[in-house]
């Protein structure tokens, strides 16, 4: 049905815009709370830390950077996923059903995709004892950038309709359990404009291992709102013709270890 405005109440057209405008910014903003167990996607919330909000993170120096919001610690227990290195994570994403977010129990669903164009990258951390205690403080190393092989165009786009990253975990990772840490980012040129979504998976990883990771950073601290990957020269954000340096991305933080 359609109703134009001049029909409806002018008060309670005023109303009703307002509730579009409160409503709509929760469907702009999304996360990964699912993770892909032997080719089917988990239960939300199965493997992932919680977090209490979808809306994309600006702080990037800030404790959100890491796991994101609430993210620091688990919000309430989830399992860890047993995974040899050399394997590949496949990370489901989802818009916010929830507030807070932590409260959704909403599957999977494979219609929606990704509408926000940037770069994505995955880290890892070494809890020193249990995942559920540990606070993400340790040592942490980038081991996956999916920028835009073309040059041109970010990989994960609002027109590839991805919904799902997948990072390899590198064949020499020292075994143990870790946080695995999945970021997306919505690169806008404006200082300070970037949105950052990132969640963190518990893994525990096996394998021979054999390999030193590095270098590695902190979270908070890995990024800073200047850092050339999260604050982007115009020219790269949509290049005319095919860039070498939007290629050849790496994203903020330290370099990619690859084992
Ligand atoms: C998230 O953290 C904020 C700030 O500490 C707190 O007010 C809020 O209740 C937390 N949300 C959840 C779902 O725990
Ligand atoms: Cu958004």
């Amino acid at each position: 049905m359609k109703v134009s405005l001049e029909q409806l109440n002018p008060r309670a057209t005023v109303l009703s815009i307002l509730l579009l405008q409160a409503i709509t910014p929760a469907n702009g903003h999304y996360g990964f709370p699912f993770v892909e167990v032997a080719g089917v996607m988990s239960e939300r919330w199965e493997y992932i830390r919680p977090t209490a909000t979808f809306g994309p993170n600006f702080d990037y120096a800030g404790p959100p950077s890491m796991c994101g919001p609430n993210g620091t610690l688990p919000l309430f227990p989830i399992k860890t996923l047993k995974v040899e290195a050399g394997s590949t994570i496949v990370f489901g994403a989802s818009g916010q059903k929830a507030w807070p977010e932590s409260d959704s129990r909403e599957p999977f669903d494979p219609k929606w995709s990704i509408y926000h164009d940037g770069p994505a990258t995955a880290y890892l951390s070494k809890a020193p004892g249990e995942l559920a205690e540990y606070d993400g403080s340790g040592e942490w190393f980038k081991i996956a950038a999916v920028g835009a092989s073309d040059g041109i165009q970010w990989d994960v786009r609002e027109s590839a309709q991805v919904n799902k990253l997948s990072f390899t975990i590198p064949k020499t990772t020292p075994p143990g359990k870790y946080l695995m840490r999945a970021e997306h980012l919505n690169i806008l040129t404006s200082y300070k404009g970037t949105q950052m979504y990132a969640n963190c998976a518990h893994l525990e990883i096996t394998g021979a291992g054999g390999g030193t990771p590095g270098p590695t950073t902190k979270f908070p601290g890995a990024f800073d709102a200047k850092d050339p990957g999260i604050w982007l020269p115009n020219a790269l954000d949509h290049p005319y013709q095919p860039s070498d340096r939007l290629k050849n991305w790496q994203g903020a933080g330290p370099k990619v270890w690859t084992g």
